[in-house]
This record gives structure tokens, C-alpha cells and sequence, in this order.
């Protein structure tokens, strides 16, 4: 069976503190724009982030409003296995494959509270999430930790809570509970601990391979099988 290759992990503000306009697309959707596609976000207050806001307003109320996706994978079109430097500023192309940047992770969470929604898809064309009711990354300082909790099942079963409160890790950077660098084992970069559960910056693979172990886009508590090409 074919397996997956769609990833986009989503947040949308969840409480609301005093309306700046545009810090991210659930300011946009708030706005009035509630068009999916390409707007500048302000992270960090100043300086505008090219980012892709999935716009939803005819779905369940908890998944109406703007998302900001944080990372997607869809076609392979770009190179996921990179150093530290880029995953903390982002990399890739907005209106494709892309990583918004640890650093952009850190500053929208640490100013308000979002949530987080994992839409999985594989190549059947069958589709999954897992939403959490909560989404944070902390400061560089203390490598990017991930806080994620209030986990609902969309299908998809919960991978990350293997990676809760880990550090980033990146081939160049090593900061996992393993005793080989998990990035460069697994060819991608992530919250990894000894390693994975979840690899959704690994290598895009069209489909499974079972002589390959854990390096593609694995979301493990769906498709339960580590030789697959999907991801996250
Ligand atoms: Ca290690």
C-alpha cells in the first residue's frame, strides 16, 4: 500500500490578546481575507514573513479561521535535510514545500496561544489529522523545546507525544537523548529523542520502500511501519 506524502502542520490562535493586525493569518482571516494563499505575517511585530494561511470558514467551528502553516511537504520539490541555520530562519518555497523557522515557531507561540493541526495524507489519497489544543516552542536559548499537549485524534493517533519537550535537532546540531545524531540517522531534522515516532521533515519518498528504515516522512501511530514514504 502506498503511504502518505502530504504534511502541513497548522496553528491558529487560540486566545486572543489586543488585535495587532497581521502577526499571523488569524489576523488576516479576522481582517476579512478568508482567501487560502500567500500574505505577509509579522512574528516578531516588524518584519514581514512570506507565509501560506489556509483559510477555512465552512468547516467545524474549531477549524474555522485563519491557519498559519508552519510546514508542509507535498511533491519532494525541496531539500528538507539542512542545517541548523536554516531550520531556525525557514526555508523553502510559500506557495510549496516549506519550513517557516523555529525562530518565527518561537515567537508567534511565545506572544499567544495556538493550537496545532497535523493533516496527513498518503498517496491512496486517504487523509488524517491529529490536532493539539496546545502548540509552543521555546526560545533558541534552550534549543527550541516543543510543548505540545491536548491531543484529539483525527485518525492519525499521536506521534508527537514521543517528542514532547525535546529539543530540536539538526545535522549539524545535535541535541536528541540518542547517542548518534538522529538527524543524520533519520536524513531529516526535528524535535527528535532517541529518535522518532514522527519524521515529517525526512526524505519524501513516493511510496514505501522496505529497505530503507525511518528516514522518510513517518507518522508512526498511523501508518504503522517505519519503511514508508510519508512523513512527520
Ligand atoms: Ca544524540
Amino acid at each position: 500500500m502506498a503511504m502518505m506524502v502530504f504534511l502541513a502542520a497548522l496553528l491558529q490562535v487560540v486566545l486572543m490578546s489586543e488585535c495587532q493586525d497581521g502577526n499571523d493569518c488569524s489576523d488576516i482571516y479576522n481582517s476579512g481575507e478568508t482567501v487560502s494563499g500567500i500574505y505577509s505575517i509579522y512574528p516578531a511585530g516588524d518584519v514581514p514573513v512570506s507565509v501560506y494561511c489556509q483559510m477555512i470558514s465552512d468547516g467545524k467551528d474549531e477549524d474555522n479561521g485563519g491557519w498559519t502553516v508552519i510546514q508542509r511537504r507535498m511533491d519532494g520539490s525541496v531539500n528538507f535535510y539542512r542545517p541548523w541555520d536554516q531550520y531556525k530562519r525557514g526555508f523553502g518555497n510559500v506557495e510549496g514545500e516549506y519550513w517557516l523557522g523555529l525562530e518565527n515557531m518561537y515567537q508567534l507561540t511565545n506572544s499567544r496561544k495556538y493550537m496545532l493541526r497535523v493533516d496527513l495524507e498518503d498517496f491512496d489519497g486517504n487523509k488524517v489529522f491529529a490536532l493539539y489544543s496546545s502548540f509552543s516552542v521555546g526560545p533558541e536559548a534552550d534549543g527550541y523545546k516543543l510543548h505540545v499537549s491536548g491531543f484529539k485524534n483525527g485518525g492519525a493517533g499521536d506521534s508527537l507525544a514521543n517528542h514532547n519537550d525535546q529539543k530540536f535537532t539538526t545535522l549539524d546540531k545535535d541535541q536528541d537523548l540518542y547517542d548518534q545524531n538522529c538527524a543524520r540517522l533519520y536524513l531529516g531534522a526535528f524535535w527528535y529523542k532517541k529518535c522518532h515516532h514522527a519524521n515529517p521533515n525526512g526524505v519524501y519518498l513516493w511510496g514505501d520502500d522496505p529497505t530503507i528504515f525511518a528516514i522518510g516522512n513517518v507518522w508512526y501511530t498511523w501508518k504503522n511501519n517505519f519503511a514508508v514514504g510519508m512523513k512527520s
